[in-house]
């Protein structure tokens, strides 16, 4: 079974998305998903010009060799470009193997270990008005947890917060990356966030009960001490977790803010390997890995990396938003019903062109996903309708202080 080969197909259906579709010499064809928001052409780039001609005429079953090779032989370890890359390959032979097997890709890796994946949803509102509608029809859609995000008095533009919750309320306009030739620039007030964040969670607390699972994305925003003191002033309304409350490169700063306060702590969309969660898990400053199998290196990483922090008592909650294609989001899929410390997962529902070029059998039923039972991944690409929607140039916004200080977004 060897690759034959292996084309980069890059597509805008609702955003941007690059897909490896690799074929084997006796037919087979395995997909994988090598999206990187807003950096799109380099990771194209990085798979046609310098991966697909390592990968002609090896031998498509030996998944853990060809990982190996493809990290160690490009002597420049870890990054985004690189392991997005190496993802696309991994999960594309995962696929293959699976369709080998005759077998949906889960049975593979052990089987189901619950019968359907509990998923969060992202609700917003300018207002608390519009957040309760918001949530509300997000529980109407089936979700049973949910993720509440704000704007705040005084900001004009916050991420996470739909600017046209009217049309839908499910989607917002930078999801995708807005199309524009230069990134959107926005706005940030740290002391008016963490001032306002709390009213906002008592009253979300008040309308809605104690018992639907609350979360929320700080997205890198917090120092160290920020994060504690925001940490410790949500604990009355006992949300599921607070991810990305500091940037995440500083391990060392979470151990601050587990010193200070129990609300459960998620982080890790932004890393690729392993060794960005090294001093996380083992110093237990954490309770959720945020990694995407489509960033972190695909099916065979995330395995690794689920299975050390199993030993910690950390779960997963594997990075799902619309940047993650039906290809990236599907082997999320049968990684989450095999794993024993499955935490949740994360999901932005894709458009309805999205859903058009790539065919899925995932399902989402009354709150839970389920990967489906289809050979591999259970998803296929229309490569004609991908390539009559070319690229776009797009961008995530960034932000700015008051006094034009160039902020996280
Ligand atoms: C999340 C993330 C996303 C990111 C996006 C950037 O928690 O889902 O923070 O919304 O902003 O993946 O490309
Ligand atoms: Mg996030």
């Amino acid at each position: 079974m060897k690759i034959a080969t292996a084309d980069v197909v890059v597509c805008s259906p609702d955003r941007n998305f690059v897909t490896l579709k690799i074929t084997t010499d006796d037919g087979l064809t395995g997909l994988g998903d090598a999206t990187l928001n807003g950096r799109e052409l380099a990771a194209a780039s990085y798979l046609r010009d310098h991966v697909v001609p390592l990968l002609i005429g090896r031998d498509a079953r030996n998944i853990e060799d060809t990982w190996q090779f493809l990290y160690r032989s490009a002597y420049w370890r870890r990054g985004p470009v690189t392991m997005v890359a190496i993802a696309a390959v991994d999960v594309a032979l995962w696929d293959i193997k699976a369709k080998a097997a005759g077998m949906p890709l889960y049975q593979l890796l052990g089987g189901a270990s619950r019968t359907g994946i509990r998923a969060y949803g992202h609700a917003s509102g300018r207002d608390l008005p519009e957040l309760f509608d918001s949530i509300r029809r997000h529980q109407e859609l089936g979700f049973r947890s949910i993720r509440v995000q704000t704007s705040v008095p005084g900001i004009k533009a916050v991420y996470g917060v739909a600017a046209q919750p009217s049309a839908g309320g499910t989607r917002y306009d930078y999801e995708p990356a807005q199309r524009a030739p230069l990134p959107a620039e926005e706005d940030w007030d740290t002391g008016a966030y963490l001032r306002h964040l709390p009213t906002v969670f008592e009253a979300v607390r008040s309308e809605f009960g104690p018992d639907l699972p609350l979360l929320h994305d700080g997205h890198h925003r917090m120092t160290p001490i920020q994060a504690a003191r925001l940490g410790k002033e949500l604990e009355p309304y006992d949300l599921f977790w607070l991810e990305d409350c500091t940037p995440a490169e500083n391990q060392e700063a979470l151990r601050l803010v587990r010193q200070h306060t129990t609300t459960p702590l998620a982080i890790g969309e932004v890393f690729n390997t392993v060794w960005d969660f090294q001093t996380l898990i083992r110093e237990q400053l954490i309770d959720y890995v945020r990694a995407a199998v489509t960033h972190t290196g695909g099916i065979t990483a995330m395995r690794k990396l689920l299975d050390y922090a199993a030993q910690y008592q950390i779960k997963s909650g594997i990075h799902g938003p619309t940047d993650i294609s039906p290809v990236g989001m599907a082997a999320a899929l049968h990684l989450d019903l095999a794993i024993h410390n499955f935490g949740i997962q994360e999901y932005m529902q894709h458009g309805e062109r999205t859903n058009d070029v790539f065919r899925q059998s995932f399902r989402f039923e009354d709150g839970y996903l389920h990967p489906g039972d289809e050979p591999g991944i259970g998803v296929e690409l229309d490569t004609d309708l991908a390539d009559r929607m070319p690229y776009q140039q797009a961008y995530l916004p960034y932000n700015r202080l008051g006094d034009g200080t160039v902020h996280d977004w």
